[in-house]
């Protein structure tokens, strides 16, 4: 961490929580939506927020757009008994909250649920947040939307227990990358969620070591096809690596989203890519990563995405040569 960026870091107290927690206190039925592909960090604040929100006595839904089901590694998350399908969420709400959406893009077809609620409160931690509800609440500097959530259910008096823990570790563990990406308090409020008495070693190996046998061969054929670009930005090198839809056969999204992860740690590289195709062919879901001095989130942004300093992504389409051509012009 910079000294800039610590500068930051110790700013994130003055964002201002109090519209969120007046919105909640406020509503009369809620409810929640989480990200397309939703991870752990937006399944679980989602989840925190409508264990929270039961407990007042305030009906509330949770609900993600796509896949059609929940992601095996989070099944065990507390609060599951509130995710509904995309389908069954109330077309007319009192207060519609997003957690870790960084744009309306990112609800999927759940978008249009923004237009039938009263009032909408975004809470997230993405630089880029497009600020798409009628109450902003983003905080760049949270290390995860779940430490946004922590702050905000301590202003409503809710009591974090093991359940709402759980859910908060979860978002938690995932988003510091297992406590790399961390801040002052990041240690802090883990302690106090690992105090309730969940089991962080286990919710952090469900939800991060563990993958089925088809991730081997799959990561021996992606990883094996990966390209060094030394020379790309001014010479700092790119890593890219393509996961075509016969590579992924079999495998959820898990699994596929695990292979930036390797292919970032490249010493050669500051920049790394991963193509993903998605479900249409050659549509592809691009993870940018950079380790210091590339801004990806900016870099997203102008490819129609949008993200994180150091960890962001976007959609490209056409075929794979020219789409990786087009990530390099980006790149100046
Ligand atoms: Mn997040």
């Amino acid at each position: 961490m910079t000294v800039a960026e610590h500068a930051t870091a110790q700013r994130s107290g003055d964002v201002d929580l109090a519209p969120a927690v007046n919105a909640l206190v406020a509503a009369k039925s809620v409810t929640v939506l989480c990200h397309v592909q939703p991870d752990a960090d937006t399944l679980g604040s989602g989840l925190a927020l409508a264990l929270a929100i039961d407990r007042r006595g305030v009906p509330v839904q949770v609900a993600f757009a796509e896949p059609s089901t929940l992601p095996t590694s989070m099944r065990q998350l507390p609060g599951v008994e509130f995710v509904v399908e995309p389908e069954a969420v109330a077309r007319e709400v009192d207060l519609l909250v997003t957690v870790d959406c960084g744009s309306r893009g990112r609800l999927g077809r759940l978008g249009d649920r923004l237009d039938g609620a009263r009032s909408s409160l975004v809470l997230d931690h993405h630089r880029s947040n497009t600020m798409f509800g009628s109450i902003n609440v983003v905080d760049p500097s949270a290390e995860s939307t779940a430490s946004v959530i922590a702050r905000i259910l301590d202003l409503l008096g809710t009591e974090i227990d093991s359940d709402i823990a759980h859910c908060l570790y979860a978002g938690l563990v995932t988003d510091t990358g297992s406590f790399r990406w961390v801040r002052p308090g990041t240690h802090l409020l883990a302690e106090r969620l690992l105090a309730t008495g969940i089991d962080g070693a286990l919710i952090a190996r469900r939800l991060l070591d563990t993958h089925p046998f088809g991730w081997l061969p799959m990561l021996s054929k992606v990883l094996g096809s990966a390209v060094l670009v030394p020379d790309a930005a001014e010479g700092r090198g790119l890593v890219h690596a393509v996961i075509r839809r016969s590579d992924r056969e079999g495998l959820n999204s898990e699994e596929v989203e695990s292979v930036i992860d390797i292919v970032r740690t490249t010493a050669e590289a500051e920049l790394a890519a991963v193509f993903k195709e998605t479900v249409t062919p050659e549509v592809w879901s691009v993870s940018l990563r950079s380790k210091n001095t590339i801004d990806v989130a900016a870099l997203a942004t102008r490819l129609g995405g949008g993200g994180h300093r150091y960890a962001a992504g976007y959609t490209a389409k056409g075929p794979i040569a020219d789409v990786v051509a087009e990530l390099r012009s980006a790149l100046g």
